[in-house]
This record gives C-alpha cells, sequence and structure tokens, in this order.
C-alpha cells in the first residue's frame, strides 16, 4: 500500500517538475517528492510493472559504495546507458538528465548515447562499473540480456537504476525501477479507438516502436488486448519502424503498396514514426486525421505530436512523459542518505484528442496545452 502511494506522490512531483519546466526555463525544478501534492492525483489503472517482485521500499538497503561517498560529503557520480537518440521523446529524456545531474547540483554525470547498439550499451554499463560509478542508471534498449551484468554490478556493489523501460531480469538484480506503464498507453489507444468508431469496422495497420523494447512490446500487448474484444477490427500488419521517422516512413510506404484502399486506421508506436507515415500518406494521396480517410494514433505526446494533434492531423495520441530525471534523483538521493526509497515509481500519462472529438479516455487538446509542453 505505502508503495502505490508513494508512487503516486513522485508522480505528482513529476507532474510539479514538468509545469515547472514549461516555464520557459530550460531547467525543470527538481521539485522534492515529500513536498509535492499528491492527494488527488489518481493511482494508475492498473498495477505498476513489475509489481510482484519489487522488493518492499522501506527495506531496501542503500548499498555501500554510494552511502561512502555521501559521508565524505563529494560529489555522486552517475552513468547513464541511454538507449539512443531516436525520436524527440528520447532527446528530451536525455536534456532531462542533463539538466538535473549537474555539477551543481551535486553531481557527475556520464551519459552513453549507445545508438540502439545492445551490445554498445553492455559495454556501456561494463565501463561504468570499472570505474567504480557510485550509481548506474540503464535505459535497456531490450527486455532481454542483462542478467550477466547487472550480476557485476551487484558484485561490485554499485547500485542499479532501470528507467523508461522494463528489463526480463529478476527485480532482485537492481536496486529500483522508474519508468511508465505502456502496456496502459496501448489499453488506452484501443479502447478510445472502439468509444470512436463506435461499432464501426477497422482495418488496421501498426508501425511498432524497436523489437524487444518493453516500450513497444507493451503497446502492442495493451493494443492487441482490446483489439481482441472487437470482431469488427482486424489487424492487418503489424511492423517494426524502430521509433525513428525514418522508419516509420519506410514502413508506411511498404503498407501502401501492399495494402493501398483496405485499411482505415494506422497505430504509430511514437510520434517520429507518426511523422514518416504522415509523410508517406501524403506522397501516395492518402488523407488521416480527423476528417481524412485514415485514423492516426500515435505516442508520446511530444510538443510537435501534439501540434499535429491540435491541427486535426493526429486523431489520438497517449502521452508517455520523458521527464523521468527529477525521479531517479530522487531515488538516488534517499539511497544516499540510507533512507527508505522507493523501489517502483511509476510515472503516470494521460491521452490527448484533436478538436471536436471528446472522450471519456482522453482531454481534446487546446493552445493551453500546447503551450504547456516543453518538450
Ligand atoms: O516512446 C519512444 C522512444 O522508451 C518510452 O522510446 C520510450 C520510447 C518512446 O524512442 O519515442
Amino acid at each position: 500500500m505505502l508503495r502505490k502511494k508513494l508512487a503516486v506522490l513522485f508522480a505528482a512531483a513529476m507532474v510539479a517538475a514538468t509545469v515547472a519546466g514549461c516555464g520557459g526555463g530550460d531547467t525543470p525544478a527538481a521539485a522534492p517528492a515529500e513536498t509535492a501534492p499528491a492527494a488527488d492525483t489518481e493511482a494508475p489503472a492498473e498495477p505498476a510493472p513489475k509489481e510482484e517482485a519489487a522488493a518492499p521500499a522501506e527495506t531496501a538497503p542503500a548499498e555501500d559504495t554510494a552511502a561512502d561517498t555521501a559521508a565524505a560529503g563529494g560529489t555522486i557520480s552517475v552513468g547513464y546507458a541511454q538507449v539512443g537518440h531516436e525520436s524527440d521523446w528520447r532527446t528530451a529524456n536525455t536534456q532531462n538528465y542533463q539538466n538535473t545531474f549537474t555539477a551543481e547540483n551535486g553531481y557527475e554525470l556520464q551519459l552513453v548515447d549507445c545508438d540502439n547498439d545492445n551490445a554498445a550499451q553492455l559495454e556501456a554499463v561494463r565501463n561504468f562499473i570499472g570505474q567504480e560509478l557510485d550509481y548506474i542508471v540503464i535505459a535497456p534498449i531490450e527486455t532481454a540480456g542483462w542478467d550477466t551484468v547487472l550480476q557485476e554490478a551487484k558484485d561490485a556493489g554499485i547500485p542499479v537504476i532501470i528507467a523508461d523501460r522494463e528489463i526480463d531480469a529478476d527485480a532482485s538484480m537492481y536496486d529500483a525501477w522508474v519508468g511508465t506503464n505502456t502496456k496502459n498507453e496501448g489499453v488506452t489507444a484501443g479502447n478510445w479507438l472502439a468509444e470512436y468508431l463506435d461499432g464501426k469496422e477497422a482495418n488496421i495497420l501498426v508501425i511498432e516502436g524497436t523489437v524487444g523494447a518493453s516500450a513497444a512490446l507493451g503497446r502492442s500487448e495493451g493494443f492487441n488486448e482490446v483489439a481482441a474484444s472487437h470482431s469488427e477490427w482486424k489487424i492487418l500488419d503489424s511492423q517494426s519502424g524502430d521509433f525513428t521517422q525514418a522508419g516509420g516512413q519506410e514502413v508506411m510506404e511498404s503498407f501502401i503498396k501492399s495494402y493501398e484502399g483496405q485499411f482505415n486506421v494506422v497505430v504509430c508506436h511514437n510520434d517520429n514514426e507518426a511523422y514518416g507515415a504522415m509523410d508517406a500518406m501524403d506522397a501516395a494521396g492518402i488523407t488521416y486525421g480527423v476528417g481524412g480517410d485514415v485514423i492516426l494514433i500515435s505516442f508520446d505526446a511530444t510538443h510537435d505530436g501534439l501540434q499535429y494533434t491540435l491541427d486535426g492531423k493526429i486523431n489520438c495520441n497517449v502521452e508517455c512523459n520523458p521527464i523521468q530525471a527529477e525521479v531517479v534523483a530522487s531515488v538516488i538521493q534517499a539511497m544516499n542518505s540510507g533512507s527508505a526509497y522507493e523501489a517502483t515509481t511509476l510515472v503516470n500519462d494521460e491521452a490527448f484528442v484533436a478538436p471536436g472529438i471528446t472522450s471519456q479516455y482522453a482531454t481534446t487538446m487546446t493552445e493551453e496545452i500546447l503551450a504547456g509542453r516543453a518538450y
């Protein structure tokens, strides 16, 4: 129970930090979790990922290496093995870490852009271990293949925080997790589509994210779950666009060749893929968005994605919040001072729909919402 409450509280802190970041400065204020207004924040619809395996927060011990650093009053060294630079979401996430883990805030950050390459990411983590950094944060490209290197970090006494995406490894192999519930995002997209179509047929094409990434697996799982209960829906095809604009365009071009005239819904696993899909549909003379031939659904709800939603080009955009570094920093601070910390922190998301659409699952876009979106 306590875990869930704290997770909600952290989510509220995230919102506070995001709003602060939208005020014009490029450094979101690191709102301490304990001062954030949490009372009226809704709990996520589904349990946080990995809940079953997470150790109770209040008993999780801080590892020695970090405690030593804190005791010595020195800066805290943090290695962040970042996925890459595939999307606007990712760029916002990288900037958020760079703005949070500053020398001014008492950190020395080593951020490695792993360029969506699993081997490079494992190497980056091993490098952090070799340097005996105080903390390691990993945004895992893929869910699989983490056990050996996590054991190495454990043996070296370096706490590991998994951020953004999820991994297959048992929760005992790392110290904390911070991220979003991408399965819930997929369910939201599906529920919105069902509400919007109101029983009409759907012939759906899906442009997935990176193969093996939990963000892609979760969104597919959630959306497919809703699709399974609609016999009037058919998923014609589902291919990876690797979370990039070029990938989205390439997949959409090949979909158009194979299915032209047969589809009325396109689901893109992130905004950048949606931009690529829009280019491909523009070139083929296919209209999309409100009043178009094709209903377009996207994920992330970055600034530009929301601009397209406000313009009616994207019908529904399901948010995924990249502003997570403040929460990770709170966890590290708690570990560092030997106090209780959250083993699992879920960052809440909402969804947005184009003007003219009203939904029980999403907020109708306005200029004000767009103006408040800094990333
Ligand atoms: O949706 C996508 C990025 O892991 C949730 O990764 C993240 C995803 C995000 O490349 O744009």
